[in-house]
């Protein structure tokens, strides 16, 4: 069967909707993943700015992309759409260098992912392009380049700046320091990995093979903090929201949305669960999710425009999701880096106040177990995360929860030492994690009561 291309597009069956013509790029993008390919990717091309995309580890996505001119399939229920918004896929190399500081290029975005702003010790990490290439720009008269994080942090662009800040000589810091921009951001979108089944079954509908398919939920949601260093396209016209305050709206959807995922997550994949749409499906597993929220609501202050209770519904809806095939598995990965934004900001915030904390605990216990590396089941896993080494080997021989759970919390990479210190936590997460060990996740959850 033949390749999606752009010698092939006029093969498509006439329900797929083509692509405008291509758009010259404006925008480099650090991690070419699904995630920004269904998300930024597909607003820029609304917009007709053109993107470079990178992979700065693995050529996977250049060699499923080039072969097709970059053109992509999004696959949203039944609805498919070709994107020609990607012009490029560039590698780790000095073309990305050069790409970057482009007079041409007037936006960088990335995605990452969280452990993507730890510090690189090659020196290759995002940060060290973007602090590259910015001094080429202020070699060359050109103006920074606004970079924006799209990676699920709280002040992502702050944590960008400071990076490629610290990745800079003290002259060229200077200058981004008075003339860059890094807005901060809050990115949504559920857009499950690809699997093979899933690009033959595109194939087995459009007739052509495409490698580099994405597959997303129809919601779609992208706020940016209003503060650019020069051009950018015309956001509202492709209902992306500008703001001069993001963190209201990074708290509301990291820690309602990011930290029930995490739960279902780990509660689920625990119990044999697969899908988020299956653990959903279990009553007991809604009402978890409906308590853990009822906690995290206090720890809110929500932006004007956002009704957390309408929200709720609307995110129970998009867990329910059928057919989005969201693995479990895929969101329990790099727990470590997911954690703190995610669940322990809330506890800590409740633990101020003298509130209980017993649902959030009961996710970070169902983390802490999943660091065993076996299922209730017993089923052997690898734990994929950039502290499982540190973790396996902190709970090594220990099977006395309360002991596996110190062990853990003295992980400061993780958790702030004030929480870490806190006996109600400590507590509350090693009650949780003896009845996980005892009852298995599935009835845990059953008998679960706030
Ligand atoms: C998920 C996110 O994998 C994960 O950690 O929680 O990717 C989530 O699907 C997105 O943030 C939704 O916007």
């Amino acid at each position: 069967m033949n390749r999606l291309s752009e010698a092939t597009l006029d093969r498509l069956p006439s329900f797929v909707r083509r692509p405008a013509p291509r758009p010259a790029p404006r925008v480099v993008h650090l991690g070419i993943g699904a995630f920004h390919r269904a998300h930024q990717a597909v607003v820029f091309d609304d917009l007709g700015w053109g993107v470079t995309g990178a992979s700065l580890r693995s050529p996977a996505v250049r060699k499923a992309m080039v072969p097709q001119d970059c053109l992509y399939s999004l696959v949203v229920g039944e609805e498919v759409r070709v994107i020609g918004a990607v012009r490029d896929v560039l590698l780790a190399s000095d073309a990305l260098t050069e790409a970057l500081a482009a007079p041409e290029t007037d936006i960088v975005t990335l995605t990452v992912t969280e452990k993507g702003y730890l510090p690189d010790p090659s020196g290759k990490g995002a940060a060290d392009f973007l602090a590259a290439a910015l001094k080429l720009r202020h070699a060359r008269g050109i103006a920074p380049f606004t970079a924006i994080s799209c990676d699920n942090l709280p002040e992502n662009g702050r944590r960008l700046r400071e990076a490629v800040l610290a990745a800079s000589d003290p002259d060229t810091a200077d200058w981004i320091a008075r003339e860059g921009a890094f807005p901060q951001t809050m990115v949504d979108r559920i857009v499950p990995a690809t699997e093979e089944a899933d690009i033959d079954a595109l194939a087995a509908r459009t007739g052509l093979v495409d490698r580099a398919m994405v597959k997303a939920e129809p919601f779609l949601q992208w706020v940016i903090e209003d503060r650019f260093a020069g051009p950018r396209p015309d956001f509202a016209a492709a209902g992306v929201q500008l703001t001069a305050e993001i963190a209201p709206w990074e708290d509301a959807k990291l820690r309602l949305l990011n930290g029930a995922h995490s739960a279902i997550a780990y509660l689920g994949a625990l119990a044999g669960l697969d899908f988020v749409h299956e653990v959903i499906a279990v009553p007991a597993y809604a009402r978890f999710v409906a308590a853990l929220w009822d906690e995290v609501d206090a720890t809110l202050s929500p932006p004007p425009g956002l009704d957390i209770a309408a929200y709720r519904r609307a995110l129970m809806a998009r867990f329910a999701n059928p057919g989005l095939q969201h693995r479990t598995r895929q969101i329990a990965m790099d727990g470590s880096q997911k954690l703190p934004q995610r669940l322990l900001a809330p506890i800590a915030a409740r633990l101020e106040r003298d509130q209980p904390i017993a649902a959030l605990a009961l996710a970070v216990a169902g983390w802490m177990r999943w660091q065993s590396g076996r299922t209730d089941a017993g089923e052997a896993f690898i734990v994929d995360d950039p502290l499982a080494a540190e973790m396996a080997r902190r709970i090594a021989g220990l099977s006395n929860p309360a002991e596996q759970a110190k062990a853990l919390i003295g992980i400061d990479a993780i958790f702030p030492p004030r929480l870490a210190a806190d006996p109600r936590f400590a507590e509350a997460v090693a009650r949780q994690l003896a009845r996980l060990a005892t009852l298995g996740a599935r009835r845990t959850i059953e008998e679960f009561r706030p």
